[in-house]
């Protein structure tokens, strides 16, 4: 069985290049079509396929520096190595860089308002994929990075490009083509809103809820399958610029991962009271025609998804709906 580190030594030439400062920014990203479920838990390989949309500016910006001693700057504070989070990005750092590697100094900060409570694994492992590549000199291609980013954290596959990207669950044993793809569709009118219900930790991580729910939950066995299906039509209708038919998938296709987690013994609910009375608000909303849908993740956060004519009417239904535009200033 393959190991993380062969595959890394596989793919990043040794040795390194010397140390220096190196900047990357990489985008957080919505899955309108999700991951949930691995078939390979030490490659982190998925059980289905899945595709976003990146949030143009909303991300995390990464600095690598040459250093005395390893340390890690995540928003302006120091993180002790042996936090969980701070070991998984050493983790990775060691994968990336093999046995040897210089002393780096770490800075990570996202942008996305802390309040909007999104996770942010997809854009700080991106980010940081990128900033030790562009530190080490590598030259890897993005396909090669976004493959490498998911040792990480899986939807870091995603956060490679901006626009509508595809990560394919591929099928090889090694995972060498489980990575992203972007799909080079422009969307201008297509917007999202973040409507916070709470930005605190979440109870169980991505991590274990899957493991659990894949373990245990008798309708997950549907799941990988109806995910592809979805992925595929979700990608037809992108590049046939059907918006209604992408929102009403994408809602289907959270609400159908949150019944696998339901269902798995404990249950797995990620969604609280809240998160329950902002989806009867907007299908109240959409029974009088407003045309927007839903899209929760590990978390009781809600992320609409609208087009821009439709804007201010999201506004009037949800006050506090943080609005973003995913293409702005971008050419995808
Ligand atoms: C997604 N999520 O497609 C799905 C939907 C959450 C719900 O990808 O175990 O933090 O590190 O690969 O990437 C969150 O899972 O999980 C996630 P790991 P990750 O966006």
């Amino acid at each position: 069985m393959v190991k993380p580190a062969e595959i890394f030594e596989a793919n990043i030439p040794r040795p390194l290049g010397e140390l220096r400062e190196a900047q990357a920014f990489a985008p957080s990203n919505i899955a309108l079509s999700k991951y949930w479920g691995k078939r390979d838990a030490g490659l982190n390989l998925p059980l289905n396929s899945s595709l976003s949309i990146s949030l143009g500016s909303w991300g995390t910006e990464t600095t690598i520096r040459p250093s005395e001693q390893d340390t890690l700057i995540f928003n302006g504070t120091k993180m002790a190595s042996d936090t969980a989070a701070a070991a998984k990005i050493w983790r990775f750092v060691d994968l990336f860089c093999g046995v040897g590697r210089p002393a780096l100094a770490i800075e990570t900060s996202n942008n996305i308002p802390t309040a909007a409570g999104l996770a942010s694994s997809a854009s700080g492992f991106a980010a940081l994929t990128l900033a030790l590549n562009a530190a080490f000199a590598c030259n890897l291609s993005k396909p090669t990075m976004s493959m490498l980013a998911r040792f990480g954290s899986g939807s870091a596959t995603r956060s490679f490009w901006q626009g509508f990207v595809r990560w394919d669950a591929g099928d090889a044993p090694d995972g060498s083509d489980s990575f992203a793809t972007p799909l080079e569709v422009d969307f201008p009118s297509f917007r999202i809103a973040i409507l916070t219900v709470d930005s605190g930790p979440k109870s169980h991580s991505s991590t274990d809820g899957m493991t659990h729910t894949v373990r245990s939950s008798p309708l997950f066995e549907n799941w990988p399958d109806k995910a592809n299906a979805d992925c595929a039509e979700i990608e037809r209708h992108i590049r046939n610029g059907n918006f209604v038919a992408i929102g009403e998938l994408a809602e289907a296709n959270a609400l159908a991962m949150h019944a696998t987690m339901m269902a798995a013994r404990p249950a797995v609910c990620y969604l609280k009271p809240e998160t329950w009375s902002i989806l009867q608000d907007l299908w109240r909303a959409r029974q009088d025609g407003l045309v927007a849908y839903a899209t929760m993740d590990a978390g009781p956060n809600v992320k609409l998804v609208f087009e821009e004519s439709t804007a201010s009417d999201v506004l009037n239904v949800f006050p506090n709906a943080q609005m973003i535009n995913p293409f702005e200033g971008s050419s995808v």
